[in-house]
């Protein structure tokens, strides 16, 4: 199994994914309210500042399709601007957020098409149908989680989107910046210590869901920007020697050994440029805040 596999490894790891159960997800959503973590309201700032040449640019007609879309409540804002739109497909992995939020939007759009996915989005999905044809498909993906993706996977994820949206079609996505580290290393050692907490988190699910052991007094959250790989490193650094029962299986750690638990890629403009190129996006627009500490970028096939 999976998190089994990440544990046994020399260095040991395991897949950031596993932090989106109903607690880590409320708890993302905190961090995304505190005053350290700039990447959400930044985002927001610019989405309110642009949104008239946001909507412009995706044009009218459009299918908006939304990868991960949770609540949907951010979509609003766009959907408010969007010149008849022919479709929204949320994608969300959780069924009950999913149609929840989808039957809140049908009220709030009565004459929009909803056409929900329950999906990995990272995995292959048939796309619906609408009922009336469209100029284009847009897939929108903010909140930086690309940034969360290795650099091949992120290929083929982008590459992934660009099938799926076809010629002519679009991509609106936010990207988090290269930026002074102090900025960074704040954002992810918050000083409310709710970073900390949701990666914490992971092992309270372990121990929830697999029945391990882990003494969550015995790990200590550790967040750095790696300035050679451009990204902000999560780990969980054991405290002691110790060890962890899953079952038969007894995992050891010696004291200071960590569990990397999430990347966070930081892109330069030019970085994402390149990226974006090799999977068959073009860059048309790109939207700062004045503090140029986040982007929005729409992308064309
Ligand atoms: C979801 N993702 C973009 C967040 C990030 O900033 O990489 C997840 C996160 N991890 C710690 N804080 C926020």
């Amino acid at each position: 199994m999976e998190i089994l596999q990440g544990l046994r490894k020399p260095y040991k790891e395991l897949p950031s994914k596993y932090f989106y159960d109903e607690v880590g997800s409320q708890l993302f959503d905190r961090i995304t309210e505190v005053d350290d973590y700039y990447l959400t309201r930044t985002e927001s700032l610019i989405l309110q500042q642009q949104i008239e040449a946001i909507a412009a640019a995706l044009g009218p007609q459009c299918m908006l399709i939304e990868y991960g879309s949770g609540s949907s409540i951010k979509t609003r804002q766009l959907l408010d601007h969007l010149v008849d739109p022919i479709a929204y497909v949320p994608i969300d992995i959780s069924r009950e957020h999913l149609l929840q939020a989808s039957l809140t939007l049908a009220h709030a759009y009565p004459t929009l098409e909803i056409l929900p996915i329950c999906a990995d989005y990272t995995s292959a999905f048939a796309l619906p149908q609408p009922s009336r044809p469209g100029k284009r498909k847009v897939a929108y993906y903010p909140g930086s989680t690309i940034g969360n993706f290795d650099s091949e996977p992120a290929k083929r994820f982008l590459s992934q989107i660009a099938q799926t949206c076809g010629k002519g079609g679009g991509l609106l996505i936010g990207v988090d910046l290269k930026k002074d580290f102090a900025i960074l290393h704040k954002a992810y050692n918050d000083c409310d210590g709710v970073t900390a907490q949701f990666n914490l988190h992971l092992l309270e699910r372990l121990n929830e869901e697999l029945a391990s052991n882990f003494q969550l007094d015995q790990f200590g959250h550790y967040a750095f920007y790696n300035p050679g790989q451009g990204r902000i490193e999560m780990h969980l650094v054991s405290l002691q020697k110790q060890e962890v029962q899953f079952g038969d299986e007894t995992i050891t750690f010696d004291n200071f050994e960590s569990i990397w638990t999430e990347s966070s890629y930081k892109y330069t403009l030019d970085e994402f440029r390149q990226l974006a190129n090799s999977t068959g996006f073009q860059v048309e627009h790109v939207w700062l805040d004045p503090q140029q500490l986040f982007s929005i970028q729409y992308l064309s096939e």
